[in-house]
Formats: C-alpha cells, sequence, structure tokens
C-alpha cells in the first residue's frame, strides 16, 4: 500500500462501508444529543464497530489498525456524521481498555463494544484541566487493595449514559503526568452521576461526578502513575481518525458545492464560470487532498510501528491540518451556496455546526502546534546535542 493512493482492498472496503451505511443505517430513526443505542446495536450487527480495532466482519479485535480507523471515519462520515460520532467515541472510549486492561477486563467489556451492546467513553477533561491534561485532579484514595474516586469529569464522550468509562484519576498528588492512573469503571457504579452537556452540534456527551466509586486493582488499565502515557497512545491513534473525520465532511462539502457550481446561473453563465468560483473550488479540493494524504501518512506510520517521536507528530499534524482545513471548505460551501445553506435541515448548515468542534476536541488546534513545536526542537537538539552551534 502506498500512502498516496489506495489499494484496490482499501477500495473495497470504504465501498462496502459506503454501501452498508447507506442502505442499513438509513432507517435508524436520529437521536439528539444522547447515545443512539438503537444505531449502535445496528453498527454492531453490521460488523462496523469490529472495524474500530482492524477486525474483519468475523474476526475478533486483535488492537488498532489506524489506516482501517481512518477510511472507515472518512467514509461514513460522508453519509452520516452521526453514526461516524458513535462509531469514534466507542473506539476512544474502549481503546485504553483494549490497549491496557488485564485480559479479564477486556473480556469483560470489548465483546460488547464490538457488538454495540456495551457503550464506552473516555474521561479525561475535567473542569480545570482540559488542554493541559496533567494537571488533571480527580483524586484516587486508597482504599484496602482498590481506591475510591473523587472528583468531576467533563465534557465526556457519551456521559452519562456509557456502560463503561476509562477514567484517568490521580494517585499521586503533585506528580502532574507521572501520577495518574487509568481505570475502567462501570457506568452504573455506586457513587457515579452525571448529566448531559447540550453541544452546538448534539452529540452525547456530559458530566460525571464521582463521590467514592470503588475501583479495583483488577480495573486498572496499564500500571499505576503510567496512565496519563495510556490516554496519550490513545490520542496518537484517534487524532489522525479525527482527521479523517474532518476530511470526510470537507469532500461532502466540496462535492455539493461542485454540483452547486453546475447548476445554479448567475448572469446568464453557470456559477463555475466565474473564476473566483473555480479558484475558491480548486482551493477547497487541494486542501482537502492534502488533508488527506497527512491522515494516511499519520496513520501508515501509526501502523508500521514508527517511532513513537513521529507517530505523535504526524498525528498531530494530521488532526491539526485537516480539521483547520475542513472548517474553510465548509465556510466556502456555506458561501458559495448563500443563504439556502444556512436553512435548517441543509447538509451544509449541519455541516456547519458539525465541523466546529473536531478543531478543539482530543486536542484543540492549539495543543497539536504545541506538540509538532515541541518535537521539532527535540529533533534538533538530539541531532545536534549541546554544544554544537550548526550557524557558527
Ligand atoms: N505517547 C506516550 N507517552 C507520551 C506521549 C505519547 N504520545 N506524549 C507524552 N507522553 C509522556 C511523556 O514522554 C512524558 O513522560 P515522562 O514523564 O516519563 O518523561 C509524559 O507523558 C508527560 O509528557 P509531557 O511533558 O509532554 O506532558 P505535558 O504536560 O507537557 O502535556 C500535552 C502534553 C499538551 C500534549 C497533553 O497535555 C495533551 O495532549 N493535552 C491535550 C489533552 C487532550 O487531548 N484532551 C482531549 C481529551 S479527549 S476529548
Amino acid at each position: 500500500m502506498s500512502q498516496f493512493s489506495l489499494s484496490p482492498e482499501q477500495r473495497a472496503y470504504v465501498e462496502r462501508v459506503r454501501d452498508v451505511a447507506r442502505t442499513d443505517l438509513a432507517h435508524v430513526p436520529h437521536v439528539e444529543g444522547q447515545v443512539n443505542r438503537p444505531l449502535l446495536r445496528e453498527m454492531g450487527r453490521l460488523g462496523l464497530l469490529r472495524g474500530l480495532f482492524g477486525g474483519g466482519a468475523d474476526e475478533s479485535p486483535r488492537d488498532a489498525a489506524a489506516m482501517q480507523l481512518c477510511l472507515l471515519r472518512e467514509t461514513l462520515a460522508g453519509v452520516s456524521t452521526e453514526a461516524e460520532t458513535a462509531l469514534a467515541l466507542q473506539g476512544l472510549g474502549s481503546y485504553p481498555i483494549l490497549q491496557s486492561g488485564q485480559d479479564k477486563v477486556v473480556d469483560r467489556w470489548i465483546p460488547g463494544v464490538v457488538t454495540g451492546e456495551v457503550v464506552a467513553g473516555f474521561a479525561l477533561s475535567e473542569p480545570a484541566a482540559g488542554s493541559d491534561a496533567a494537571a488533571l485532579t480527580l483524586r484516587a484514595e486508597r482504599d484496602g487493595d482498590g481506591w475510591l474516586l473523587f472528583g468531576e469529569k467533563t465534557w465526556i464522550s457519551n456521559a452519562p449514559e456509557a456502560d463503561v468509562y476509562s477514567v484517568f484519576a490521580r494517585t499521586t498528588p503533585d506528580a502532574r503526568a507521572r501520577g495518574v492512573t487509568a481505570f475502567a469503571v462501570a457506568g452504573d457504579a455506586p457513587g457515579l452521576s452525571g448529566e448531559h452537556i447540550d453541544l452546538l452540534a448534539p452529540h452525547a456527551i456530559g458530566r460525571l461526578v464521582f463521590d467514592g466509586v470503588r475501583v479495583t486493582a483488577d480495573d486498572v488499565l496499564g500500571d499505576v502513575d503510567a496512565g496519563f502515557k495510556v490516554a496519550m497512545r490513545t490520542l496518537d491513534l484517534f487524532r489522525p481518525s479525527v482527521g479523517a473525520f474532518a476530511v470526510g465532511m470537507a469532500q461532502a462539502a466540496l462535492d455539493a458545492t461542485v454540483a452547486w457550481s453546475t447548476e445554479r446561473e448567475v448572469h446568464g453563465a453557470p456559477l463555475h464560470q466565474q473564476q473566483s468560483v473555480s479558484h475558491t473550488l480548486a482551493e477547497m479540493a487541494t486542501r482537502v487532498q492534502a488533508s488527506r494524504l497527512l491522515v494516511h501518512a499519520a496513520a501508515a506510520a501509526y501502523d508500521a510501528g514508527a517511532a513513537p517521536a513521529e507517530v505523535t507528530r504526524s498525528a498531530a499534524m494530521a488532526k491539526l491540518f485537516a480539521t483547520e482545513s475542513a472548517q474553510y471548505v465548509v465556510d466556502q460551501a456555506v458561501q458559495m451556496h448563500g443563504a439556502r445553506a444556512l436553512q435548517r435541515g441543509h447538509l451544509l448548515e449541519h455541516l456547519y455546526r458539525e465541523v466546529r468542534a473536531p478543531r478543539i476536541y482530543e486536542g484543540a488546534s492549539e495543543v497539536q502546534r504545541t506538540i509538532i513545536g515541541r518535537s521539532l526542537v527535540r529533533e534538533h537538539q538530539e541531532r545536534h546535542p549541546a554544544g554544537h552551534k550548526e550557524n557558527s
């Protein structure tokens, strides 16, 4: 497989996903701002959720396959952003368990995640710890052989309805990233409560309050005090796929605009004959394709087991560029359609609301720039240890 074109198998996979999404998901009623369980079960039945972790329709999930995840997300985004987001939240919430959970914890939760019976959520952010995730304060207090969790999480996917959360808690005070532990926490655990948050694009998202929620040593994902890396490795996998979601939305906006430019007449000629329109279409298409290539490059690096620094940097570049570009593309598409694109129910009205959040969640664009900038300096310093000056 080249990073620059899809293999015949990948093309066939994309076609299959598109067909299934168009035909078999279309009848599932839309749900606003809450978990759509019938939709998740249908995506489970159709084998789409299995694709989250590299499994084919008949295989059990084995591990992450970033390229497949990206193809899945880009394709679904072009058909139904609701299905796309439901699938993505399910993957983000459960991947820490698959990646770092003990076998019995994996066996308890993951089969239900891929059938859509178990809904998962990723619980990292807190009211005072968003971009600075290592500042999190949700407290894990020792209690016999386990812990009691006290504190609050916010902007949590699928909360408060999820059946299981990957929760990142502070086990060692004042140790920032080195004092965080990841736990699998059942959604119905005593002491856990929460509420929905109403967003611009109505995803299932909410707040969680932990009031002495008990977790055991079995629930620890990875090692005690090593949970920050569990979170970061999960984001290394999912950030390129957020880029893929953005590419899918941008492509849908571009397709609609190219079609519109041939249908709509202004001053007696089709819209596309205005040079400003044709040049804008060209700019949109170029940014979509550049985004797609960055997404594929990041996914390919992940799947090839590239050096961690390369995986992290290319994931950040893919998410940054694809989400910022999609915002531009959807905005231009709205502009060229005029007022009709603002009508409730129009595809572009929908995409305009959907395209905003990905520039914020899973690390805002500013966080991605920080990651990229730091990695450039670190690489330079590794190549040129102290004392060596390139330009002297
Ligand atoms: N994979 C593995 N380990 C990683 C890693 C990665 N991608 N990124 C960082 N780490 C490790 C570092 O190696 C370091 O480990 P040591 O203490 O052993 O050296 C530790 O984690 C801390 O890393 P760093 O010093 O870079 O952490 P910072 O506090 O400076 O912050 C950022 C790092 C900004 C990248 C992090 O806080 C972040 O991603 N913020 C955004 C959070 C986010 O995306 N939230 C959205 C939640 S989902 S909607």
